[in-house]
């Protein structure tokens, strides 16, 4: 069958071959130039003088451009338009580019960008979101969703905890960094490649530089080497800068930071700063919380809104908060601007709760997942999320009890206290953690997508979307839908590059949602070259056009079978039309920006892992022993794609709260910005133990075959490893109090730990009993 069967990636082959093409891999056109940028060193300064005449005499020199050079506006910013494409007269961090130069090798360029000479005079820098906060500088109005009456209950509330907690930002480390090939057509047209998620954000950006109208610029994607969020919108400032150079020049130019460079310039997931208190009963069950949630969003809005709102709309994650009052603040920071990555602010939401429900387990004496199953949405008024949507679709009960009773939870909780009691110095560490995730962009209109499906007269069909290939699958999902919406095989049909030229006005391939958008509408394609089909056989056969079927390559009329390309010649000998445009929008969405409600998505997605951890609490060094993964895919359109989603989720989810630490030293300069200084979690971080199966669960709304979203929400099912180490670290001392154990739970985090339990244990024990 071409849907709900697991094949293999469209490209699988050519990955591994080296064969797939990806923007570097292009043949260059003769004369290609090749950019690059000078960097700010200061985070914060006004810029005196750029002295560039030591650049401009460097070997293989054509040009360099300033913002000067501009001839649009000097902007690549989404949403709110406060990015400069260049430094132009102040800089606001360290990685800043200042200008570009241009010459007849990338080595060469590179050489050159370093020699140009700028005096600043400094002007104060904020590096920390808690000062930002302090100083009331945000990039955003603070948000605020308030329901119930919190504070009243909190006051009532029998059993109360407050605290605060962080967790880090996270690089994107996509293997293909960000890269754009621009070549000037005529007529001032540009041609761009670019390694992007959002072709049109592209084409608009470069459009408005170089004062273009949208018709001037075309914008093709093939594949990305992974995106992760991090070319959503920040693609953009290589694009414009490729493009800029390419029309003044009138020659290709090509823009590929290094590795240093990109980790420099570019927006990281946002770290997070968390003030809260919640009230309990006895039980554990959550009667009121108040959170307070900061932010970094760097030096500009770039995507911090939205970012924030799913961070609002996340901090519920799994569970019934009847009155909650949360706020989240966007702070601005002299350090890069903050981005997109997997999750989108859902992570940083509800990773949060779940280390208050950690916590209030921990305080109650008793095992986390019972905690976490007590408020679970579901009951009589429960099912009501803070920002006033119905939880209609939770399977988060049968899910968690399948995972429990399959990973054998209880009983391994059992050996784990025995080990750890005979344990001194190796501990161990479980923990269930479950996922909730609301699907859609939460910007409504962003809910659209477009297709072009044709089919040639041999049959073979052509797929164009407007979604792009990141690893992700999508291209093959797409692909699915068609070929089993025209009863033909898989092979028969193949997908294109997306192109601004062929489906116009594209959203982001973000959210999660490509293969729901775009699947749709290129569903909505093939079906009505099918009723174009079913027509013209109906009336050659004397039947109903409901009666026509379509499966197994062939066209069915009744007893009759005609192999699909037959019927295609056929038809297109009698001028029947074998390609259609398709579309599609998400139905019933809506969103009140003031009061943070309305129903933001049309469905959510689910999921709980389990993981256990062995900590060595000498050094803080740890490894995952096994982990157990169950992940809400709906009716999976391709389950063997979907498992690859859900475990290399997990895997950087994990790497987020426990390896990945992003560090700038007192002068604002970021100092893990290399594979040699930032930690990723590699093959030998996947834990022995490993598995990862799909629920069984179809979409109750009428998604794409009743598929659900998956690339996003497993990202979340890693809190179970930060969940375990916390786990493990308690089991040092009474098993009773919470150790505050920040993310990334790094060695040094794990020994900081370490050191407050056994702390917290003297003190108690030093108490005179009463
Ligand atoms: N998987 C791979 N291999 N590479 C990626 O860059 N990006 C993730 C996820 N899975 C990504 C990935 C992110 S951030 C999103 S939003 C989705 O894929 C986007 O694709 P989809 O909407 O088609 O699932
Ligand atoms: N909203 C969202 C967005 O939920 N996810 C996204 O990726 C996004 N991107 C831009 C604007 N809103
Ligand atoms: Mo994904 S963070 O929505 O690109």
């Amino acid at each position: 069958p071409a849907a709900h069967h697991g094949h293999p990636h469209e490209s699988a082959r050519l990955h591994v071959a080296g064969e797939a093409t990806y923007v570097d891999d292009i043949r260059e056109l003769a004369g290609t130039a090749h950019a690059a940028l000078g960097l700010s060193t200061q985070a914060h300064a006004r810029i005196v003088a750029i002295e560039l005449d030591a650049v401009r005499a460097m070997p293989g020199v054509i040009a360099v451009f300033t913002a000067a050079d501009i001839p649009g506006t000097n902007d690549c910013g989404p949403i709110i338009h406060d990015d400069p494409i260049l430094a132009d007269g102040v800089v606001h961090y360290v990685g800043q580019p200042l200008f570009a130069v241009v010459a007849d090798s990338h080595e060469h360029a590179r050489r050159a960008a370093r020699r140009a000479k700028v005096s600043y005079e400094p002007l104060p820098a904020v590096l920390d979101p808690l000062q930002a906060k302090a100083q009331n500088s945000f990039v955003l109005p603070p948000m605020q969703l308030v329901r119930g009456e919190p504070a009243a209950r909190l006051a009532a509330a029998p059993r109360r905890l407050r605290g605060s907690w962080q967790v880090g930002g996270q690089e994107q480390f996509y293997l293909e960094g960000q890269i754009s090939y621009a070549v000037p057509r005529e007529d001032g047209c540009i041609h761009l490649w670019c390694s992007t998620q959002h072709p049109t954000e592209m084409q608009h950006v470069v459009s408005h530089a170089l004062g273009l109208a949208a018709n001037q610029v075309v914008v093709e994607m093939r594949r990305m080497g992974g995106g992760f969020g991090g070319k959503e919108s920040q693609s953009a400032l290589f694009a414009c800068v490729a493009a800029l150079a390419a029309a003044r020049l009138r020659r290709p130019v090509k823009l590929r930071p290094d590795r240093d460079d990109d980790f420099m310039i570019t927006g990281k997931r946002h770290d997070f700063h968390y003030e809260y208190e919640v009230g309990f009963d006895d039980e554990g069950r959550i009667l009121a919380a108040r959170i307070e949630m900061v932010a970094r969003a760097g030096f500009s809005a770039d995507l911090s809104g939205p970012v924030a709102t799913r961070a609002i709309c996340h901090f519920d994650n799994a569970y019934y908060l009847a009155d909650v009052d949360i706020r989240a603040l966007c702070a601005r920071t002299n350090t890069q601007s903050n981005t997109a990555f997997r999750g989108f602010g859902g992570p940083q939401g509800a990773v949060a709760i779940e280390y208050i429900i950690d916590s209030i387990a921990r305080e109650l004496g008793r095992d986390a997942l019972d905690v976490r199953k007590l408020n679970f949405y579901g009951g009589a008024g429960r099912d009501l999320t803070p920002y006033g949507q119905r939880v209609e679709d939770n399977v988060i009960h049968e899910l968690v009890a399948e995972l429990e009773a399959d990973s054998a939870y209880r009983e391994r909780r059992r050996a784990i206290t025995a080990y750890n009691a005979g344990s001194p110095v190796l501990k161990k560490g479980l923990a269930l953690t479950p996922v909730k995730f609301g699907i859609s962009f939460n910007v409504a209109h962003y809910n659209q997508a477009g297709a072009l499906v044709h089919v040639y007269t041999d049959g073979s069909v052509l797929v164009n979307h407007g979604g792009t290939e990141m690893g992700q699958g999508l291209n093959t999902k797409v692909c699915q839908v068609v070929a089993h919406t025209l009863g033909i095989a898989l092979a028969q049909v193949r997908a294109t590059a997306a192109d601004t030229s062929k489906v116009a006005n594209t959203s982001a391939t973000a959210a999660s949602t490509g293969a729901d958008l775009n699947g749709k509408a290129a569903e909505d394609a093939a079906r009505r070259i099918r009723q174009r089909l079913a027509d013209f056989v109906a009336q050659r056969h004397g039947i109903d056009a409901d009666a026509v079927r379509f499966a197994d390559d062939h066209v069915h009329a009744g007893a009759v079978a005609i192999p699909f390309a037959e019927c295609v010649q056929q038809a297109y000998q009698a001028r029947v039309q074998l390609w259609s445009e398709g579309f599609y929008t998400t139905p019933g969405l809506s969103w009140d920006r003031s009061t943070l409600t309305g129903r933001p998505f049309y469905y959510f997605a689910y999921g709980a892992a389990v993981a256990e951890v062995l900590v060595d609490t000498l050094t803080g060094e740890w490894r995952l022993l096994r982990a157990d993964l169950l992940h809400d895919a709906g009716n999976s359109i391709n389950p063997a794609i979907d498992v690859g989603q859900v475990e290399g989720a997990f895997i950087q989810g994990m790497g987020w709260l426990t390896m990945e630490e992003l560090w700038w030293n007192k002068d604002g300069r970021l100092m893990t910005h290399a594979p040699s200084t930032y930690k990723i979690p590699a093959a030998h971080d996947c834990p022995a133990e490993f598995h990862t199966r799909l629920f069984r669960n179809s979409n109750h709304e009428e998604t794409i075959l009743r598929s659900k979203a998956v690339g996003e929400p497993p990202l979340l099912l890693g809190f179970a490893v930060l969940f375990a180490l916390r786990d493990a670290v308690t089991a040092v001392g009474d098993g009773r109090s919470a150790p505050p154990l920040r993310a990334p739970a790094t060695p040094e985090a794990i020994l900081d730990a370490i050191d407050a339990v056994r702390a917290a244990c003297a003190h108690t024990a030093a108490e005179p009993q009463p």
